[in-house]
């Protein structure tokens, strides 16, 4: 099916608003206003954050960057930013991307001692001719550009990480509390999408490792002519699988943001089925079509993202799951 048809399919072909418990709701037109999912619980105050930038008329890219900075400011979010568990060195090691919807985007990977990798990214996009930045060169860049050094390592994930030592098993816990990394993803008043996507990572992993969340085409990707998708989970299962880019394909070839995530969830199914890591992989995407379609999908239970809209005030809903 050509682009344009899809998306006059995705307008014309809609029904009327649907139930939050289908995890999916279609759009009466093609302007369905700002709408706002990221990843967790954590997503809820985030939400909150970047409606109001979105309102106060700061734009879709600003809003999504301080929505997550929330969690990457919070230390009690033990897996994004200041207060995140480190890697099995005990250092704290930070991944972060940002996209707008001229595909345009920034990363950084493996940043230490900056509290907001995702305000880093934003001006690797904006003022660098290069998409990442990654280890020392981007800290030297934050701090050229006047972020502080702090360290990040707070005494309870100090304390988490000398039990971890005990016993040296990396075993990534499924869902950690209900809170991981934060994916956000956002349709403004124009249609156009933006989306950020900010971790400290799986916890005791290497030192040196990165994950999913700050490449683009893994932990988020958007086209502006049909969607967004963003990950989170064992970023390894969803590098391997381009997730996040996959979604916004599927979504591209006429499938709803649900079936989409659920298409790709099988694919690293079949990946993963039989590697050792499959006794505790977990992988969540969230998606938001270009005409407010949206869904939340992981591959075990326990995943939810939080929603805002005209309709709704950040609420937090259970994604569907495969088992
Ligand atoms: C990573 N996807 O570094 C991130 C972290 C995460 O559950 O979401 N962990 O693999």
């Amino acid at each position: 099916m050509k682009r344009r048809n899809f998306i006059k399919k995705g307008v014309i072909g809609s029904v009327a608003v649907g139930s939050l418990s289908n995890n999916i709701i279609s759009m009466k037109n093609s302007n369905p206003g700002p709408r706002i999912i990221s990843t967790w619980k954590h997503g809820v105050p985030a939400n909150k954050i970047a409606w109001e930038r979105l309102k106060k008329g700061e734009g879709g890219l600003t809003a999504v960057e301080y929505g997550v900075r929330d969690s990457e400011d919070n230390p009690d979010e033990r897996s994004v930013g200041y207060g995140g568990l480190p890697d099995r060195e005990g250092k704290v090691t930070l991944d972060a991307c940002i996209m707008d919807k001229n595909n345009d985007c920034g990363a950084v990977s493996f940043l230490q001692n900056i509290k907001n990798p995702i305000s880093v990214a934003r001006l690797v996009m904006e003022k660098t001719p290069h998409v990442m930045l990654s280890g020392k060169g981007a800290y030297d860049f934050a701090i050229k550009n006047g972020f502080k050094s702090m360290n990040l390592l707070t005494e309870k994930s100090k304390k988490d990480w000398e039990n971890w030592l005990k016993k040296s098993e990396y075993k990534p816990v499924i869902n950690i509390e209900n809170h991981d990394t934060i994916s956000m993803l956002l349709l403004d008043e124009e249609n156009n999408l933006f989306g950020a996507c900010t971790t400290s990572g799986a916890a005791w992993k290497m030192h040196g490792r990165v994950g999913d969340s700050p490449i683009i085409g893994a932990g988020l990707f958007l086209d502006n002519e049909v969607g967004a998708a963003a990950s989170t989970g064992l970023g390894e299962a969803v590098i391997r699988t381009a997730g996040s880019a996959m979604v916004v394909e599927c979504m591209r070839n006429g499938m709803n943001p649900l079936d989409a995530c659920k298409e790709v969830v099988e694919r690293i199914t079949n990946l993963h089925r039989n590697r050792p890591e499959w006794e505790y992989l977990q992988v969540g995407f969230i998606a938001l079509s270009k005409s407010g379609d949206y869904a939340g999908y992981s591959l075990k239970k326990g995943f939810n993202y939080a929603l805002t809209d005209k309709e709704n005030d950040s609420v937090l809903i259970d994604a569907d799951y495969k088992v």
